[in-house]
Parts: C-alpha cells; sequence; structure tokens
C-alpha cells in the first residue's frame, strides 16, 4: 500500500470543491475534501506544493504517523489551510485503509453505534408566511430538525440562505448590512411564531453566526428560553472562550460552537469548562476523522456532543467521512445536512441513505463515495468569496 499518486482535483459543479486522490501502487483509490469555502486555492497551493510531495512513496496503511507528520512537520502549525489540507490527506488514507479492509469505513472506527444519523436543513424566510414555507418544505423532505433563520425588519438581506456564491470570473465579495438591536428585538417573536405553527416536539436550531458581544448573546440565550432550542449556535465570536462565561450565567439555551475551529486546542477551555453542549467542527476542516475524533472523544468525558458542520461548501467527501464518524461515536448529537445539487451528486457518486430524517454512510467498502473524473472537468473553478456585513456607520461587523 505505497501512495504512488496523489492529484489534487478542483471542480465548481455547483460551488467549488477541492477533492485529493492518492492511489496506491495495487491501484486502491482514496478520497479527501479539501475545500475551504473562498479560500479553495490556498490550500490547493498548500497541498500540492508542500503535501503531495512528502505523501508520494509513503505507507498509505500509517495515518497517525503521516497525520504527525504533517501536523509537526511543518513546524507552523494549526490553522484553516494547513488543518484543511491535512483533514483531505486523513481522509483519504481512512478510505484507502477501508477498501483494503473490505469495510464501510465506520466499522473501522468502531461499528455503529445507532441505526442512523439525526440530521437538521436550513429553513428561512423573509417574513413568516415565507419562512413557514421553508418550514414545511423541509418537513416533506423528510427533515426531523430544523434550523430557523429570518429576515429583519430594515435589513436588506436574510442571513441563511444557500448561496453558491458569485459565479462570475471577476466577482469580490458581496456586502450585507447588519443591526443587532433589531434583530435582538426581532427573533423571539419568530421563534414564539414557529412554536405556535409548528408545535412543542420540532427541534429547532438558529445560527448566531459570530455577531453578538457576550451580553447580547447571553440576553438572545435568555429570550429563547421559552421556545426551547435545540441549540444556538456561535452566538460570540468564538475566539474569545472567555466570553462564553458570561453567556452560560444567564441561559440555559444550549450552545453549539466550532464551525471556524481546527484543533483540538481551539476547545480546550470551552470543553473543559463545559462552556458548550455540541461541538461544530467538521472532519474536513479539523484535521480529518484522526483529529476530530480526539476532540470529540474530549468532549464525550463532558457530556458534549457533536454538531458536525454539514453546509453545501463541504463536498460530499467531507459529508461521507462526517457521517461514519458520526455514525460510529457514542456522543452523537447531530448532523446539518445541506442537500447538494443535481451536478455535484454527478461528479461525486455517493452511497448514503437518508429516509425519514436520518442519514447513513452506507455499506460500500472506504467512505462510499468516488469522484468522475471527466464530470469534474467540465466544471472549471470559479472566483467565489462569501458575504461580509457592515453596520449602518460603513463599521465591518462579523458576517
Ligand atoms: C452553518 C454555517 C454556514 C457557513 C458557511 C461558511 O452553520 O451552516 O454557518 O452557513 O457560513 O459554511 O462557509
Ligand atoms: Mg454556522
Amino acid at each position: 500500500m505505497i501512495i504512488d499518486r496523489a492529484e489534487v482535483i478542483v471542480t465548481s459543479p455547483d460551488r467549488n470543491f477541492v477533492t485529493l486522490k492518492l492511489t496506491t501502487g495495487d491501484g486502491l483509490t482514496g478520497l479527501g475534501d479539501a475545500t475551504l469555502n473562498g479560500r479553495e486555492l490556498a490550500v490547493v497551493a498548500y497541498l500540492r506544493d508542500h503535501v503531495v510531495p512528502l505523501l508520494l512513496g509513503r505507507d498509505a496503511g500509517r495515518i497517525e504517523d503521516t497525520w504527525q507528520l504533517l501536523y509537526r512537520g511543518a513546524y507552523w502549525r494549526r490553522g484553516p489551510v494547513t488543518m484543511a489540507a491535512i483533514a483531505a490527506v486523513d481522509v483519504a488514507l481512512w478510505d484507502i485503509k477501508a477498501k483494503a479492509a473490505g469495510m464501510p469505513l465506520y466499522q473501522l472506527l468502531g461499528g455503529a453505534s445507532r441505526t442512523g444519523l439525526l440530521a437538521y436543513g436550513h429553513a428561512s424566510g423573509s417574513d413568516l408566511p415565507e419562512l413557514f414555507d421553508s418550514v414545511r418544505r423541509h418537513r416533506e423532505l423528510g427533515y426531523r430538525a430544523i434550523r430557523i433563520q429570518t429576515g429583519v425588519p430594515g435589513l436588506k438581506v436574510v442571513y441563511g440562505i444557500a448561496s453558491n456564491g458569485t459565479a462570475e470570473a471577476d466577482a469580490l465579495p458581496v456586502e450585507e448590512d447588519w443591526d443587532t438591536r433589531a434583530y435582538l428585538r426581532h427573533l423571539p417573536a419568530v421563534f414564539e411564531a414557529v412554536r405556535n405553527e409548528f408545535g412543542p416536539e420540532l427541534p429547532l436550531l438558529h445560527d448566531a453566526h459570530h455577531r453578538l458581544t457576550p451580553i447580547q448573546a447571553a440576553r438572545l440565550g435568555q429570550s429563547l428560553e421559552p421556545y426551547d432550542l435545540f441549540w444556538l449556535e456561535d452566538c460570540t465570536p468564538a475566539e474569545n472562550q472567555e466570553a462564553l462565561r458570561l453567556v452560560r450565567r444567564h441561559t440555559v439555551t444550549p450552545l453549539a460552537i466550532g464551525e471556524v475551529f481546527n484543533t483540538v486546542f481551539d476547545y480546550q477551555q470551552i470543553i473543559r469548562e463545559q462552556l458548550i453542549d455540541y461541538v461544530r467542527g467538521a472532519v474536513t476542516h479539523t484535521g480529518g476523522i484522526t483529529h476530530l475524533r480526539k476532540v470529540l472523544d474530549f468532549a464525550a468525558q463532558y457530556q458534549i456532543k457533536s454538531g458536525m458542520h454539514g453546509p453545501a461548501d463541504i463536498s460530499p467527501v467531507g459529508m461521507a467521512a462526517a457521517l461514519h464518524l458520526g455514525l460510529a461515536i457514542h456522543n452523537f448529537g447531530i448532523q446539518e445536512y445541506m442537500m447538494h445539487g443535481a451536478r455535484t451528486d454527478q461528479v461525486f457518486q455517493q452511497s448514503f441513505t437518508w429516509s425519514g430524517g436520518l442519514l447513513h454512510p452506507g455499506e460500500r467498502p472506504g467512505i462510499g463515495v468516488e469522484l468522475d473524473v471527466d464530470e469534474a472537468g467540465k466544471y472549471p473553478y470559479v472566483r467565489a468569496y462569501l458575504p461580509y456585513n457592515r453596520l449602518a456607520d460603513g463599521t465591518v461587523h462579523d458576517w
């Protein structure tokens, strides 16, 4: 099982995806997702220029050793670009190992701890009727848990609508507007209306997308308590971990954090002090199966569960890796699942199933995803950025 080919494939069927494909001398292939939304080509360069030369000739079976070599050997540690590149290598190696064993990856990770993974989708609308329609559509699609995002009176855009980025060759980031006080006034009434319409059972989630100060987050958590949220996500910019102590003192609304984190060190304080309830890390952005598993095992000691990031900008390869890990661990909480577009599903042939609101990675050996290189070649990279926010006075604000 010597690695003798490593290709970095960039394709943009519905949006940009970066995939690492490793091939061993005996013909086994493994895929890893290296997509970092809006910064895709930085990971491509990191892989092509710095990682691929280290992989050729190595034993594909030595997953932990390869991980440590890429992490420690670089000297410069952590960071989203590095960790996405390491994640891609790690998942591709697990894919190869599981194929060599003739098993779906979750079996190598310890076997299934459940029959399927509860998943949530994104409902959004600029006003209540639009939002209710979106919730109903998600329920028709089978979702048994739903994230609620809504328009705020006076603001131009609704955050939370999936976008594939701006698909023009010379695209620059879109500027959005933001007003925290208007948002805080509006949101509790939206959740009250949703609960009245859809009843007490449906698990509801909300993403504040790093936009609040600690005291604003505390107030929001408190004002949403009557509506029994499954979680409030990214209530503050998570770099300031101590901020969450203040939020926790004031609210029992469960908190989810971590989609922009990339190592266990980012979680050290918030797990040890039990400042969160769900770990939002994705396999793709947290150093792969090897590293995210360590984070989740650490979290398990504190009854903190997984809530892996699963937006459309994580490719089907990254999603498949998340499903295998989620099926195997004991402390699974929920999986975010936004369906990919039809072209993406043609480029990436997948074995996962979606039924009764539950995801399952399927029984194909490996992670269960193959990349159709000819299809991928039809969709070249398109420059795309995430949007950013400005306040009414022109100040740049967290998006
Ligand atoms: C989520 C996220 C996404 C991110 C996006 C960034 O909870 O799904 O916040 O909407 O903004 O994945 O690339
Ligand atoms: Mg989020």
